[in-house]
């Protein structure tokens, strides 16, 4: 959607009102007015509010000359806008009695809006809590990311399997853009290098045939929480360049003109779908250095059109917050666009390019490590491929200095891999290059210096630092779940949602009889609405007095929803052989996504489908037990589903599991958790206590210990439960009519080398189950322990996290 240039030029002082009436006299017919129509008029006028405040942010930046750090990211996992925004801006009131004069509900309309899924996870949603922060705590940061076409892809289940569809959340159209032409630059592909020598005889590079791809901005306001700032996100889009274009035309090359327009507008087309596991693929990479290259271009651009070409200030006024490695080619780009662009000597160059990166790990998991191979770079980055090696040569200088004679050591930590298909580990890359690393939570972060990268630590400690994650209360709390959020304005004041830590005020009242039933009936309602919910998309009836048992996230093995099936199948034979003694009615839930190329995690959603058919069909079971798998799981359904969970389900192998952050949602929302020591849940244990939070399964150290010895027959051997368990799954009782389809997750529960360990931790998160159940049947006790985690939550606010990103990374006021 172009920017309408009519909306760029609104009176600054037309009301709500007024803005709405423009927007849909002037573009629709009466006839035209369905609720779609008038819900993309709505979010264009609110749009055309923030305007002035968004133009007058810009203006204060480029005044005060502040440091400013650009946050670059594949994956911005937005959501919807206009709920975000009306509470930011302080607008639903007013918003309200506007619609009024057009009978439509404000929730009606917010929930016409697309959820922009422009990224696959926990990556891409902590960058848009990132992003609300930021802006919430007036901090002048951008966002940089790719505007794709298809976001993550919509999930149907077709006979329990999971199907893909595809995501054109842009069909109609995207209010809250605006495209700007005057940012765009071009990004170079393929072609090769020339070297030729200046008028002051020294030898210069350049990259010469390339193809060149347009990149162009656009626009996406983030407003701050009740303040006067509001952030840009900027994301790109690509396009075939009309000189492209042209030149194919004049040689009469019709067919591949065209042809060629496709590849370029191709590289924004779709979100890789895959989390956590490597893409590898071409094209992928195209997008790295699509958006590395065009971000960097824009900040160079800004900078030199305010202070010419003089970079001697330019480190000490930016910071590149690489979001994982993903933009960690932004690194040999940086350097070229100095060199061959601005001609900055090497020393120069690197100075600047050292200074201004820093880099964030997300993950342990070997598979997700990126590697590109040398001979992709050599093809597509000509130019970028001879900077990487340069940048290796004389990094490897230093390790040799360090550890002299070790050549072990220098094959080791080379940014080149060798190898018959030589890669370059972009992980080694990022950190030579940064002046900060980080891990995403405590244990995290201590895993890779003690581990992973080890040695990296051992020659600069003093980059590595942990930022534990965390999330915007304003979403995920006062937006999401506006009842408790009333209760705690009635009982705390209004101050929590900029500073979360008052939460912990709540502690003084867990005998207060009056609030304890008030978070019950908030608890209740929240369960009604969720049980709708269920009903409409699962078709399974879930009652809210029963307790709301959720697992929500990514499906992937190292999450283990697995064991969360076994416990299932486990109470369902439980109240199939009449052992009710300790079974708490209970609702399951789980919902997620698999990488559509990832076959076990596919069939662990095929699994929980068929078991909850079992389940829901028996009515001896159901008065005791209901299991739905929830489809389609993004995140306008977590705003729905967290503020409804009773036991929320955090259980990944310890040591597997960078952080969580849906973890850190639930808790606010009052849930407790059940959870292994892994990622943040350590350090929610910490703040809430282990009164109030059911832990089970091994340490991450205990992992490793038991790795080269595991026996799971032992396991199994060992609890009657999980024999049971496994025996029913055996029998072929949750896949009469497909036998057999379940071997490959019944083989890597009984195999030595299962990384996941699933029969090891089962009896003790059995145990732990019990301990929830038990818990559950005492109302009271149980609506102290979830005031507790909320109050517990307020470590856990993105706004705490940014503030040490500010402080301890980024140093900008
Ligand atoms: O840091 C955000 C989020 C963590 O909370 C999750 O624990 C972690 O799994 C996730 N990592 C990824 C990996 N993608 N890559 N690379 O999504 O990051």
């Amino acid at each position: 959607v172009e920017a309408k240039a009519d909306s760029l030029i609104c009176d600054p002082c037309e009301t709500l009102g007024a803005c709405f009436e423009r927007h849909i006299d002037k573009s629709l017919t009466p006839k035209e007015r369905d609720e779609q129509a008038l819900f993309y008029a709505f979010a264009m006028s609110v749009k055309d509010q923030m305007l002035p405040k968004w133009r007058a942010t810009r203006q204060l930046d480029r005044d005060t000359g502040n440091k400013k750090v650009a946050y670059l990211s594949l994956e911005f996992l937005m959501g919807r806008a206009l709920g975000n925004a009306l509470l930011n801006l302080d607008m639903n009131d007013e918003s309200a009695q506007v619609l009024k004069d057009y009978a439509v509900a404000l929730e009606t309309l917010e929930a016409q809006e697309h959820d922009a899924g422009l990224g696959n996870g926990g990556l891409g949603r902590l960058a848009a809590c990132f992003l609300d922060s930021c802006a919430s705590l007036d901090l002048n940061v951008t966002g940089y990311g790719i505007r794709y076409e298809y976001g993550m892809f919509a999930q149907k289940l077709c006979d329990g399997y999971q199907v893909e569809r595809p995501d054109r959340w842009l069909r109609d159209g995207n209010p809250w853009e605006v495209r700007v032409p005057s940012h765009n630059v071009t990004v170079p592909f393929f072609g090769h290098t020339e070297s030729y020598i200046d008028r002051d005889g020294k030898r210069q590079y350049t990259w010469v045939e390339t193809q060149d791809v347009l990149a162009v901005a656009y626009d996406i306001p983030v407003p701050g929480y009740r303040n006067e700032r509001i952030n840009t996100l900027r994301l790109w889009k690509s396009e075939a360049t009309d000189d492209f274009d042209l030149e194919e035309f004049n040689q009469g090359d019709y067919t591949e003109a065209v042809a060629r327009k496709n590849l370029a507008e191709q590289i924004t087309m779709v979100l890789y779908p895959n989390d956590a596991s490597e893409n590898g693929k071409e094209l992928r990479l195209r997008q790295q250095y699509f958006l590395s290259s065009a971000s960097l271009q824009d900040l160079l651009n800004t900078w030199v059109s305010q202070r010419g070409p003089d970079f001697r200030d330019f480190a000490r006024q930016h910071v590149m917050q690489l979001n994982d490695t993903h933009p960690s080619v932004a690194i040999p780009e940086l350097m070229r666009l100095l060199m061959d662009k601005y001609g900055l000597s090497w020393e120069q160059a690197w100075d600047i390019t050292s200074q201004t990166m820093a880099y964030t790990n997300h993950t342990l998991l070997p598979e997700a490590l990126e590697r590109w191979p040398v001979r992709m770079f050599a093809h597509m980055l000509p130019r970028l491929l001879d900077i990487i090696y340069e940048i290796n040569a004389r990094y490897l200088d230093m390790v040799a200095h360090h550890w002299p004679g070790d050549g072990d050591k220098l094959r080791a930590m080379s940014i080149i891999e060798e190898g018959d298909e030589p890669h370059i580990r972009m992980a080694y890359l990022a950190i030579v290059a940064s002046f900060s690393v980080n891990g995403v939570a405590g244990l995290h972060t201590q895993l890779l210096t003690s581990g992973l990268f080890k040695d990296f630590y051992a020659l600069w400690p003093e980059k590595f630092n942990n930022k534990t994650n965390g999330v915007t209360p304003r979403r995920w709390l006062a937006q999401s779940n506006p009842a408790l959020a009333e209760l705690l304005g009635k009982r705390l004041g209004e101050g929590w949602v900029k500073d979360l830590s008052r939460l912990s005020a709540l502690n003084a009242f867990t005998d207060d009889e009056g609030l304890l039933k008030a978070w019950q009936e908030v608890k209740h309602g929240n369960k009604q609405q969720l049980a709708e919910l269920v009903e409409q998309e699962c078709d399974v009836r879930f009652d809210p007095k029963m307790m709301f048992d959720v697992q929500v996230k990514r499906i992937h093995e190292y999450k283990r929803q697995l064991l969360n099936i076994l416990h299932v199948i486990h109470l369902y034979h439980q109240i199939q052989q009449g052992k009710l003694t300790d079974i708490t009615p209970r609702c399951v839930l789980i919902g997620g996504k698999a990488a559509p190329g990832y076959a076990m995690a596919k069939l662990l959603i095929k699994l929980a489908n068929n078991v909850a058919h079992m389940v829901n069909s028996d009515p001896l079971v159901t008065p005791y037990l209901r299991f739905a798998f929830y489809p389609n799981y993004n995140v306008s359904a977590m705003e729905r589903i967290c503020p409804a969970t009773d036991l929320s389900e955090q259980i990944s192998t310890a040591g597997k599991e960078a952080s969580g952050t849906g973890n850190m949602k639930f808790m606010m929302n009052g849930a407790l958790t059940i959870g292994t020591l892994d990622g943040a849940n350590i350090e929610m244990l910490e703040e809430v206590g282990e009164d109030n939070f059911f832990l089970f399964g091994l340490r991450a150290d205990e992992v490793e210990a038991l790795r080269p010895h595991y026996d799971p027959l032992h396991f199994i051997a060992k609890s009657q439960a999980l024999t049971e368990v496994m025996n029913l799954l055996e029998s072929g009782h949750f896949n009469l009519l497909e036998p057999g389809i379940f071997d490959p997750i019944i083989n890597s529960i009984r195999c030595p080398r299962d990384p996941w360990m699933t029969a090891a931790d089962f009896e003790s998160y059995r145990l732990a189950q019990v301990q929830a159940a038990k818990a559950y049947r005492d109302p009271h006790h149980w609506t102290q322990m979830s005031i507790r985690n909320t109050a517990a939550s307020g470590r856990f606010s993105s706004d705490v996290t940014i503030g040490q990103y500010r402080d301890e990374i980024w140093g900008i006021a």
